[in-house]
């Protein structure tokens, strides 16, 4: 008996000792959880630094594709830059890109004829016109566009055709081929024949016609006209254009047999030039050709003149804001300006020699720049 209470107590002492045990432990957490907040912060763990790499490396790869996908859309840019170039190269070749939308071919015809033009009253010039006025009409092609200019010639004169500054064929330049006599002939236009120029018109720019080197006198007497190749790719925002050619026509007084040169813009000499109007604010180009063997210093009052091309070097020029711009002789230019200067002005010569007349003045280079509201 008595060894069986003593197991029993003993299981009751290993009961008791058990129960303390488990309420401590069950007690336990709720104990520790306020030291554990006061702790010192402790170094990150191995495992969160891995993390954070790994977030940093999945950052720098984010941005990598970032990159990638700009130098895509610079690549498609530079492509499509390169399909608009291709496109606009009519002359491609094997390189050509079919379905492209084709200008329609330019169909221009000139007339070349003696006429005797009025310079200013009572001042008259024996002259050479393309269709009845001088300059000739201002042609407007856009660039890559077929051209077919049909030069009929009416004057008393053989004549041919020159486009100035254009990189046409050889066939459609007008000069006669080297080492034959025949092919000279032919290129000389007879009185009452006519003759086809066709070409494309690669490049944008300001450009002329005129005769050949061989009728060089013909230019002297009033056979010029503008060619204006329009960019396909630059909009033209310049409404307000203006064609100025200046040239020295042999003139006759009325009733006298003497002869003086006079100078003249679009065929007048001044004051019989019609004024340029201009709106205030808008942008005005002056696509000046001097046809003369003097150099012209041209100036506009109150304004300033900005140079955008010089003799072929269309808008490749840099800015040049200037109040006066010398044409030299036989040479051209793009002036533009802005007109924010309300009043009446002067564009004229610098030079009293080309804005005078045997001495009178006004006469030569000088044209009245007029606002509408003036
Ligand atoms: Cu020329």
């Amino acid at each position: 008996m008595k060894s069986r209470k003593t197991a029993l107590c003993l299981a009751a002492f290993l009961v008791s000792l058990l129960v303390p045990v488990g309420e401590a432990g069950l007690a336990a957490p709720a104990a520790q959880k306020a030291p554990q907040t006061e702790a010192p912060k402790q170094e990150p763990a191995f495992w969160d630094t891995i993390d954070d790499v790994a977030a940093e490396q999945a950052k720098e790869k984010e941005e990598l594709r970032k990159m990638k996908g700009e130098l895509d859309d610079i690549n498609q840019e530079i492509d499509s830059a390169r399909d608009a170039m291709r496109n606009l190269n009519l002359n491609g070749g094997p390189n050509q890109p079919t379905g492209r939308q084709a200008l329609p071919v330019q169909e221009i015809h000139l007339f070349a004829r003696n006429q005797q033009v009025e310079v200013a009253p009572g001042i008259k010039s024996l002259a050479l016109t393309y269709n009845n006025k001088i300059p000739g009409p201002t042609l407007h092609v856009m660039e890559g566009q077929p051209v077919k200019i049909v030069l009929h010639n009416e004057s008393n004169l053989p004549t041919s055709l020159h486009l100035h500054g254009l990189q046409a064929p050889h066939a459609v330049d007008g000069l006669p081929r080297s080492g034959s006599a025949d092919r000279q002939a032919e290129r000389l236009l007879k009185p009452q024949d006519n003759f086809v120029y066709q070409f494309i018109a690669k490049e944008p720019g300001t450009y002329l016609y005129h005769p050949q080197v061989i009728h060089y006198d013909q230019r002297d007497r009033g056979l010029f006209g503008a060619l204006i190749v329009h960019s396909r790719l630059q909009a033209n925002d310049v409404k307000n254009e203006h064609e100025l050619f200046i040239a020295r026509l042999e003139c006759q007084d009325a009733g006298k047999t003497k002869t003086t040169s006079v100078l003249t813009v679009n065929g007048k000499t001044a004051p019989g030039i019609p004024a340029i109007q201009v709106r205030s604010g808008e942008r005005v180009r002056l696509r000046v050709f001097n046809m003369s063997e003097e150099d012209v210093p041209l100036h506009l009052s109150g304004h300033k003149l900005e140079v955008k091309g010089q003799s072929g070097a269309d808008v490749m020029e840099p800015k040049l804001m200037r109040d006066t711009v010398t044409i030299p002789a036989k040479q051209r230019a793009e002036i533009e300006f802005v007109a924010n200067n309300p009043g009446v002005w002067s564009l004229a010569s610098e030079n009293w020699s080309q804005i005078s007349s045997n001495g009178k003045f006004p006469g030569g280079v000088a044209i009245v720049v007029r606002y509408k509201e003036y």
